[in-house]
């Protein structure tokens, strides 16, 4: 028990600074007391995250949602709240410029201002000492014959191979696919092949992500894991969960074994070893619950997956697999799948000095009371769509 404590120990999840600040559907953006006005107060609520989780050190930061004029200072910032910068998300989905596409439309102008967008962010990298840039394109067509599906992926790779270039010695960056949403007939990168076939023509600093909200119904998700881990390409998770289609839910609610069978596959793949060089990023919207407990309760979603994935009888399961003992093998599974978790959980994180129950916790700090009191005027972050 004592090594998979201390494997949960070194366990580390990124929060995104977006879940923080307001969010919705097409139908309604429910906006909610206390919610952050500005980068500097949506750190300071990640902060608490990491404050009552001790799992949770990283900030994802979202540009333009998360701009500033001095991003050393909101750096600086983040260090002295205890957290850090994580990765810096590309946003070439909401400007009016890019109604046929970002770096896949057909006019150059919008490609060279949306490529000028990416470089921009690489910048931002250098500022708050981020080592990783994310890239989704919303790029996309919706009626057959709208645009040349071929001359979009060489406009594409015509970008990525230029922001490559521009990355740092220890920079990297992200491709995130999306089968569908904006775009509605085709999308330009709409799943793990194509990611991953655009990622190995450039090299080594191009890693996918894995949205797990990116899929068509019944994809199996745990098996892109496993074939990414194994070419070594696999960069990062962003974590959610989903009833229909890129429902952004906290991750784990919605299918909580489909969690545990990716964290097995992480596990097993040497994607939870401490240099893997993956990252566990959230990505979701708070869009009805108060958003710092949704991200308390997110990160344990994943550390109670991650418990179960390193609980697995790894010799049981692979001398049940090698004889062919059905049954066996996935009883080894679910064992560790059925097992509960929660009352190590709450051990380790007393071993911390954390309380052993941080929604608990949380909910007795009365910072949700501070920050109703405190935010009032202004304007509350949100997606600015
Ligand atoms: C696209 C996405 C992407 C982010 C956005 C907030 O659906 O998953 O990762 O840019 O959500
Ligand atoms: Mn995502």
């Amino acid at each position: 028990m004592n090594d998979i404590k201390a494997a949960l120990r070194r366990q580390s999840i990124e929060t995104p600074s977006w879940a923080y600040g307001n969010s919705g559907t097409r139908f309604k953006v429910f906006a909610q007391e206390g919610v952050p006005r500005d980068p500097y107060e949506k750190l300071a609520d990640a902060a608490q995250v990491h404050a009552f989780t001790g799992t949770a050190p990283r900030v994802s930061l979202h540009i333009p949602w998360d701009k500033v004029d001095d991003y050393g200072d909101l750096a600086r910032h983040a260090t002295d709240l205890g957290v850090r910068i994580g990765a810096i998300n590309a946003n070439v989905f909401q400007d009016d410029d890019y109604r046929l596409g970002s770096v896949t439309n057909p006019d150059p102008a919008v490609r060279r201002k949306a490529l000028d967008h990416l470089l921009e962010c690489v910048d931002i990298m250098d500022h708050t000492g981020s080592d990783t840039l994310k890239l989704w394109f919303s790029d996309g067509t919706n009626y057959p014959g709208q645009d040349d599906i071929r001359a979009r992926q060489d406009r594409l790779a015509e970008a990525l191979s230029a922001v490559y270039d521009r990355l740092g010695g220890d920079q990297s960056f992200l491709l995130e696919y999306k089968f569908f949403e904006p775009a509605f007939y085709t999308t330009d990168v709409p799943d793990w092949g194509t990611a991953y076939a655009h990622c190995l023509r450039l090299g080594p600093k191009a890693q996918v992500v894995v949205d797990t909200g990116h899929h068509a119904p019944g994809t199996n998700i745990e098996f892109i894991v496993a074939f990414l881990l194994r070419e070594g390409k696999l960069g990062a998770f962003d974590f959610n969960s989903r009833f229909y289609a890129d429902d952004d839910l906290m991750v784990g609610a919605a299918d909580p074994f489909q969690l545990f069978r990716i964290m097995y596959e992480v596990v097993r793949g040497g994607g939870y070893d401490p240099d893997s060089g993956v990252a566990f990023m959230l990505d979701q919207c708070h869009n009805i619950e108060p958003k710092i407990p949704g991200q308390i309760r997110s990160v344990m979603n994943v550390q109670e997956a991650t418990a179960k994935a390193l609980l697995v009888d790894g010799d049981a399961l692979a001398a049940a697999q090698a004889a062919g003992d059905v049954l066996g093998a996935n009883a080894v599974l679910m064992d560790a799948y059925n097992t509960d978790v929660r009352p190590m959980l709450a051990e380790l994180r007393e071993e911390q000095g954390l309380a052993r129950d941080p929604m608990a916790a949380y909910a007795r700090s009365g910072y949700a009371e501070k920050i109703r009191a405190e935010r009032v005027g202004g304007r509350q972050a949100g997606w600015g769509a």
